[in-house]
């Protein structure tokens, strides 16, 4: 048997973690072949929900489960670990302006990068779920100076998934058969999920779908899924976003073949060149065409994008500038 790959999951008290601790221990994130130990940590007043769960992990006597730690203590929550999934943040309080969020989630997210920098394995991968996500990967990656900026991610596979879903859906085909979806900027409202090269089997999507429904349904309609989830389930994504998170994971660990996808990565490094090649500044963490390559996030690079998109993403990318230069005003970056 191989050895045990640590997982570390944050929040892991919350709905998302419920959703997602299952599937990692059941073998879905690394493979069939790789037995997990699990570290979860939450806040104090999260850690009874999330002793429940690892005692429910326990109960699914999952094969592959090496083990379940629980603690409130980011040091010994990242001490080894290979993957941390970091879901736990700050929600939005009545009354919170945009610069209390991202500074309650700096609170968060700095301590957490500084217990990654210091203990984590030297494979680490980080993916970040909570929001701002974008804004969070880069405070925590700007906190881990040891780690290079490419092993902090944002998570955008779920918008991507969305996008994926609905094209399928509007043309009448399988999920299997779109390709070439891609999700720009932040995960936000302000994202663009762009169809533009995207395909059905084979055939442009473009000449399937009408520019009017791109424009007037598929757009607001994956930008704003997670507000229509809310309304109709009464709570947010949870299993859904569970799900992209191991998609997001297992991609990157196994790679994606010829085929890309979307992720929030960062714009420095490796990347920065293809990024620079869409208009997307150095020193974030940007959703953009990506595929995994020899376990490394590696950017799509020099597709043409039409004048609209260019500005849809344009607009999505001065946003996340805009929140790296409020965390930058606070002196939290
Ligand atoms: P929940 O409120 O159910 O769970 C969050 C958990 O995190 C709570 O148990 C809380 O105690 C814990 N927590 C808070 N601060 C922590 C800290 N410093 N260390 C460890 N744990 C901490 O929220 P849930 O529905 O699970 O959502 C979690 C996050 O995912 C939210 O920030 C949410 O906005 C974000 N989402 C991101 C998505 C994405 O696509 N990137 C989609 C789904 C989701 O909305």
């Amino acid at each position: 048997n191989r050895a045990p790959v640590t997982v570390t999951v944050t929040g892991a008290g919350g709905q998302i973690g419920y959703a997602l601790l299952f599937r990692i221990a059941s073998g879905q994130l690394l493979g069939a072949d790789t037995p997990v130990r699990l570290s979860l940590l939450e806040i104090p007043q999260g850690l009874r929900a999330a002793e429940g769960t690892a005692l429910e992990l326990i109960d699914g006597a999952f094969p592959l489960l090496d083990s379940v730690d629980v603690t409130d203590d980011a040091s010994a929550a990242f001490d080894g670990t290979n993957v941390a999934l970091l879901v736990g943040a700050r929600p939005r309080g009545a009354g919170m302006e945009r610069a209390d969020l991202l500074e309650a989630n700096a609170a968060i997210f700095g301590p957490q990068g500084r217990a990654i920098n210091e203990g984590a394995a030297s494979d680490v991968r980080v993916l970040v779920v909570g929001n701002p996500a974008n804004t969070n990967a880069l405070i925590a990656s700007s906190h881990a100076p040891d780690i290079p900026a490419e092993r902090f991610t944002a998570m955008t596979r779920l918008d991507h998934n969305r996008a994926v879903a609905q094209l399928a859906l509007e043309v009448d085909a399988p999920v299997t058969a779109v390709d070439g979806v891609i999700v720009w900027g932040n995960h936000s409202a302000s994202q663009y999920p762009d169809v533009s090269h995207a395909t059905v089997d084979g055939r442009a999507a473009t000449e399937l779908v009408s520019e009017r429904w791109l424009e007037e349904v598929f757009v607001p309609k994956v930008a704003r899924r997670g507000a229509e989830i809310i309304e109709v389930r009464g709570a947010s994504s949870a299993a859904s976003a569970a799900s992209a998170a191991i998609d997001h994971v297992h991609d990157w660990v196994h790679g994606t073949g010829e085929r890309w996808t979307s992720a929030g990565v960062s714009t420095s490094g490796v990347n920065a060149a293809a990024a620079a090649g869409y208009g997307v500044p150095e020193g974030l963490v940007c959703s953009l065409p990506v595929r995994s390559v020899d376990g490394e996030w590696i950017v799509v690079p020099g597709l043409e994008e039409r004048a609209d998109s260019r500005a849809h993403i344009a607009a999505s990318v001065a946003e996340l500038v805009e929140e790296r230069e409020a965390v930058r005003a606070l002196g939290l970056l």
